[in-house]
C-alpha cells in the first residue's frame, strides 16, 4: 500500500486481540471529493470486515485538517454531461449506482461504524457520514447539502435523512444549503458527538484499550461511552438552526413551494447566516428546488432502499437536464458563480418536468433493486 492510494486501509490492534479496522479518504488537495476510484476501494473492503469476526468496528475519517469530504468528485462528472447531454451517461449511471450502494452499506453495517467528520462535510461527504452508527463533529466541522447552488438537489439519501431532522429544517437546509456548524449536527440529528479534534489520538488510544466483545450491540455501547468521555466538557458553539427553529418552521410552512419562496424572498433578518440562506435560495436552480419539495412531500412513506432507488433516477434525470452541468460549470469549472438556471423561475415548473425528473431511464441496476 503506497500512500498515493485515495483511500488508506489500516487496523487498530485492541487490548482483546481483536481488531478496530480504519480507512483514511486521501485525497485532500480535492477536500476528499468522494471519486468512483474511492467508493470501488471502500465497498469491497468494508464487506470483507462486516463478515470478519476478528474485526469489531470500522473508522471513517480523512487525510489532512481541512475536509472530511467536500462531497462527489464532481469534475469527472462534468466531462460526461458535456458529451452525452441528455443521452445515456454509462459513467454516471455507475458513479451514482455505487455511491449510493456503499451509502447504504454504512447505513445497514453490522457493526459499531465511527465516522470522524472534521471540517468540511458537504453533500457526498454527508451522505458518508449520515449513516455512521457514531458520528464525531470537531469544532472547525461545517456541514452542509449545497446542491442548489449547482443545480442537483440533495442526494446520497439526502432525501431520507433530510425528512428526519427536527420539524421543518431539513428542506429549510435543501432549499438553502444553509452551513451547520457542530451544535447544528447535533440538533439535527446529523451528528451525535462533539469532540475536540486534540482529542483525536485519545480516541484511538482508547479505541486501542476499550474491551471489545464482538457483538455489536455491547461494542456499540462501548464507542458511545468512549466518545462520550472524549466529549466531556468540550464547549459546544451556539446553534443558528436551534436559535431560529421556530421562524425556520414559518418559513417552510405548508405543502406549496411558491408560498415558501415567496417568504423567503421577503425574508427580513438582522442575522447574517439567515440572510445568506435566504439569498442562496434566490440564486439556486428553480429545478433544484422543485425536487428537493417533490421528494420531501413523497419521502414519509418510502424506505431508505426505495429512496436510494428513486434518487437514482433522480440524478440521472438530472443528468439528462441542463441546470447540472450548467452549475458545475459556474461554480467548479468557470468559478463566475453566475449560473444560467432554466426554467429561470420556480413559477416556470410544471409538474411535466418534475415528473421528467423522477421517471425511470432504463432497468434499476440489480445491485440498487436489491437493497432492503
Ligand atoms: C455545491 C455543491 C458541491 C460543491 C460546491 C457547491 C459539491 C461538491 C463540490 C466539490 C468540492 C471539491 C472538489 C470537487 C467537488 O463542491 O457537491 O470535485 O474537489 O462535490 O457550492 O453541491
Amino acid at each position: 500500500m503506497t500512500d498515493t492510494a485515495v483511500v488508506l486501509f489500516d487496523e487498530i490492534k485492541t487490548a482483546g486481540g481483536r481488531r478496530f479496522a480504519t480507512a483514511t479518504l486521501n485525497a485532500p488537495a480535492s477536500l476528499n471529493a468522494l471519486s468512483v476510484d474511492m467508493v470501488r476501494l471502500l465497498t469491497p473492503r468494508l464487506r470483507e470486515w462486516a463478515a470478519d469476526p476478528g474485526i469489531v468496528g470500522v473508522l471513517l475519517q480523512a487525510a489532512g485538517e481541512k475536509a472530511f469530504c467536500a462531497g462527489g468528485d464532481l469534475r469527472q462528472l462534468y466531462q460526461t454531461l458535456l458529451e452525452c447531454g441528455p443521452a445515456r451517461n454509462t459513467y454516471a449511471e455507475d458513479f451514482f449506482r455505487e455511491e449510493y450502494e456503499l451509502d447504504h452499506l454504512i447505513h445497514t453495517f453490522p457493526k459499531p461504524f465511527l465516522c470522524w467528520g472534521h471540517g468540511i462535510v458537504m453533500g457526498g461527504g454527508v451522505g458518508l457520514m449520515s449513516g455512521c452508527s457514531h458520528r464525531v463533529v470537531t469544532a472547525e466541522s461545517r456541514i452542509a447539502m449545497p446542491e442548489i447552488a449547482i443545480g442537483l438537489y440533495p442526494d446520497v439519501g439526502g432525501s431520507w435523512f433530510l425528512r428526519r431532522t427536527p420539524g421543518r429544517t431539513g428542506l429549510f437546509l435543501a432549499l438553502t444549503a444553509a452551513n451547520l456548524n457542530a451544535a447544528d449536527a447535533i440538533f439535527c440529528g446529523l451528528a451525535d458527538v462533539l469532540v475536540p479534534q486534540a482529542r483525536k489520538g485519545a480516541v484511538i488510544e482508547a479505541i486501542a484499550a476499550a474491551p471489545w466483545a464482538g457483538e455489536a450491540k455491547a461494542d456499540r455501547a462501548t464507542l458511545s461511552r468512549i466518545l462520550a468521555n472524549a466529549g466531556e466538557g468540550a464547549g459546544m458553539p451556539a446553534s443558528k438552526v436551534r436559535e431560529h427553529y421556530d421562524t425556520i418552521n414559518a418559513l417552510m410552512a405548508g405543502d406549496d413551494l411558491l408560498d415558501i419562496a415567496k417568504r423567503l424572498r421577503a425574508l427580513q433578518s438582522e442575522d447574517p447566516w439567515l440572510q445568506t440562506a435566504a439569498k442562496t435560495f434566490m440564486k439556486g436552480a428553480p429545478s433544484s428546488a422543485a425536487l428537493s419539495f417533490e421528494l420531501w412531500q413523497r419521502v414519509p412513506r418510502m424506505s431508505l432502499a426505495e429512496v436510494f432507488r428513486l434518487e437514482y433516477w433522480a440524478s440521472l434525470g438530472f443528468c439528462a437536464h441542463k441546470d447540472f452541468a450548467e452549475g458545475i460549470r459556474a461554480v467548479l469549472i468557470d468559478k463566475d458563480r453566475n449560473p444560467k438556471w432554466s426554467p429561470a423561475s420556480i413559477e416556470e415548473i410544471t409538474p411535466e418536468f418534475i415528473e421528467d425528473h423522477l421517471r425511470p431511464r432504463g432497468e434499476m441496476p440489480v445491485e440498487l433493486a436489491r437493497l432492503t
